[in-house]
């Protein structure tokens, strides 16, 4: 049997957390054969710790074969106790009348805190994948919080913005989303992201050359993407979450368990790639292997690209601008 994996997740009994954690514990995104420890935070509030009594009961009666133990907490420094992955999921929503810039604030606050709990109780190799927005720049936050760990380890989700890409391509070019290889996300999780499957093979043949339809990547396309979570939240009346905890189990497991020389994206702090600047949490195409991303090098970026790429990293200094004082 093999060593159980520390599983942190934070905002456990929110409802990207009751998506998620059930996954975990059957075995979806470290393997079917690997034991998991599940260390769920939440609020300290009645509500919040009833709910997540809650979901650990339900969890309890599922009998996971590799659930080997859970811990539920409101203490940071107890769910991040030597945590070999950190879900960091729970974050401030944005309230009715809420600017931008306090969101950004109040979200800020919670990922230093955390970010800080990781650099004091963490294993010193966590993988930590921020889903709770603004994504890049909380992960931004907590990265710069965490002063004793590798900036490496600090991700942000852009996975649900790479799978949401891929079904629009297949549905458009009428061809299957396994096939589909070679797709990039860039930039930011939010509108701003620019998708981008200049690159992308369907069984060696180029995408784009399928689809050749310039007028429909820009006017269709890469809106529809983009304003994919607010469709959802019109459609359903609340924000996805089964597709986000779905992206987290892809993005968590293509880390840990590789690629096999795929293409995936991941929002990593840039080491200067593309012209993007150093720190900055940017949705890169990245390959896994042993552990480890690597950004994919030497794509061509042309004129329409580098607009994008600088629409969405302005956002990001954008919003780092706004939060910079507190680190
Ligand atoms: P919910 O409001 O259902 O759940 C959030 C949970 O987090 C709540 O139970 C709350 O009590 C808890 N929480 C808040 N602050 C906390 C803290 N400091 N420590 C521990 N727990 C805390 O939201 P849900 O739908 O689960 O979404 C969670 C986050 O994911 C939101 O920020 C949302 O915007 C973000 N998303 C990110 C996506 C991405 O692709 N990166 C897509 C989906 C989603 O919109």
């Amino acid at each position: 049997m093999k060593t159980p994996v520390r599983v942190a997740v934070t905002g456990a009994a929110g409802q990207i957390g009751y998506s998620l954690l059930f996954r975990i514990a059957s075995g979806e995104m470290l393997g079917k054969d690997q034991p998991v420890i599940l260390q769920m935070l939440e609020l300290p509030m009645d509500k919040a710790q009833a709910a997540l009594r809650g979901v650990m009961m339900e969890l309890e009666d599922c009998a996971f074969p590799l659930l080997a133990g859970m811990v539920g907490t409101s203490d940071p420094d107890v769910a991040f106790k030597d945590a070999d992955i950190a879900l960091l999921v729970g974050a401030m929503p944005r309230g009715p009348g809420m600017e931008r810039k306090d969101l950004l604030l109040k979200n800020a606050e919670i990922f230093t805190v955390q970010g800080r709990a990781l650099n004091k109780v963490a294993r010193r190799d966590v993988k930590v994948l921020v889903v709770g927005n603004p994504a890049n720049t909380n992960a931004y936050i907590a990265m710069k919080s965490a002063p004793d760990l590798d900036p490496r380890n600090f991700t942000a989700m852009l996975r649900l913005d790479h799978n949401r890409a891929l079904s629009q391509l297949a549905a458009k070019a009428n061809v299957a989303v396994a096939d589909i290889e070679k797709l990039v996300v860039w930039g930011n999780h939010s509108p701003t992201m620019y998708p981008d499957y200049r690159f992308a093979r369907v069984k060696g043949q180029s995408l784009k050359d399928m689809i050749n339809d310039a007028d429909w990547n820009a006017n269709t396309f890469i809106p529809v993407v983009g304003k994919r979570g607010a469709a959802i939240i019109e459609a359903r009346g609340l924000s996805s979450a089964a597709s986000a905890a779905n992206a987290a189990i892809d993005h968590v497991r293509d880390w840990v368990l590789g690629t096999d020389g795929k293409w995936v994206t991941m929002g990593v702090p840039s080491d200067g790639s593309y012209g993007i600047p150093k720190d900055v949490i940017y949705g890169f195409p990245v390959t896994c292997k042993d552990g480890r991303y690597e950004i994919v090098q030497g794509l061509e970026i042309d004129e329409f690209s580098r607009e994008r790429m600088n629409r969405t990293l302005a956002e990001l200094e954008e919003e780092r601008a706004g939060v910079a004082h507190l680190l």
